[in-house]
């Protein structure tokens, strides 16, 4: 079982930091099967050109559908899933990530300057293609380069194997519980005069996963209220209602 994730960029050093860490780990150990292409080796012109002028006019330049259009030719397969970094796409979140954590095959197309040439993701839609437009959040990058950079370790350090401890994605910020993760402590017990909360010292099972749950609820209510509107009522019991 593994995932292949082509990612187009104009810029391929942008994507070396996907050698490092378990990204880097994950592909040495045949989990993630991962290719870096330049666009610019689909160019026809002396120039390598990837841009024109907007139609309709405006600042800025936009990129060439028939650039894009021989790489993805090239890159797709059958089972592909076309992901196209925007800030006009769906924000990017969690559960998006185990979605694609399921797939077998991912083409990340990284758009620059004022973006791609609509047309783009209008064609392979039309060809059948999945074609989901995403972005990180509301604000202005450069490219989409970071957002492939995110995509592929949200979604690589979800494959089996990849995470040494299958357990330390289960209490995760934005796993399935719908809440904040709860804060963490480690020796040394005493630092600058700030104590580890006692409980976390008693062994008490049973009051540490109470505090904890207690903590992930106030945190989510102080900085997400929004996260805890969207949770199932039957998710919270009698206690958590107190909090
Ligand atoms: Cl995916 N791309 C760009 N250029 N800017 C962004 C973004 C993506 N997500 C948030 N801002």
């Amino acid at each position: 079982m593994s995932v292949r994730i082509d990612v187009l960029t104009i810029f391929p050093d942008y994507l070396a930091p996907l050698g490092l860490s378990l990204v880097g780990k994950a592909r040495e150990a045949g989990i993630l099967d991962l290719h870096v292409h330049d666009l610019r080796n689909w160019t026809t012109d002396r120039h390598r050109t990837v841009d024109d002028t907007p139609f309709g006019g405006g600042a800025g330049m936009v990129m060439r559908a028939d650039v894009w259009g021989t790489a993805l030719d090239e890159i797709l397969t059958p089972d592909a899933h076309l992901l196209l970094p925007t800030p006009s796409g769906q924000v990017f979140a969690q559960p998006t990530a185990h979605a694609l954590a399921a797939e077998t095959h991912l083409v990340v197309a990284c758009g620059r300057y004022e973006g791609i040439d609509a047309r783009v993701a209008e064609h392979y839609r039309a060809a059948g293609v999945r074609v989901s437009e995403l972005s990180l959040g509301d604000y202005v990058l450069n490219g989409g380069e970071v957002a492939a950079l995110v995509v592929v370790e949200a979604v690589a350090r979800l494959l089996p194997g990849v995470v040494g401890n299958p357990e330390s994605l289960v209490e995760e910020s934005h796993g399935e519980a719908g809440l904040l993760e709860y804060p963490v402590f480690t020796k040394p017990p005493t630092w600058r005069g700030l104590d580890v909360p006692d409980v976390l010292l008693s062994g008490h099972h049973a009051r540490i996963a109470r505090w904890r749950r207690d903590e992930a609820l106030r945190r989510t209510a102080a900085r997400r209220p929004d996260m805890l509107e969207a949770l199932d009522p039957a998710a919270l019991d009698a206690r958590d209602r107190e909090v």
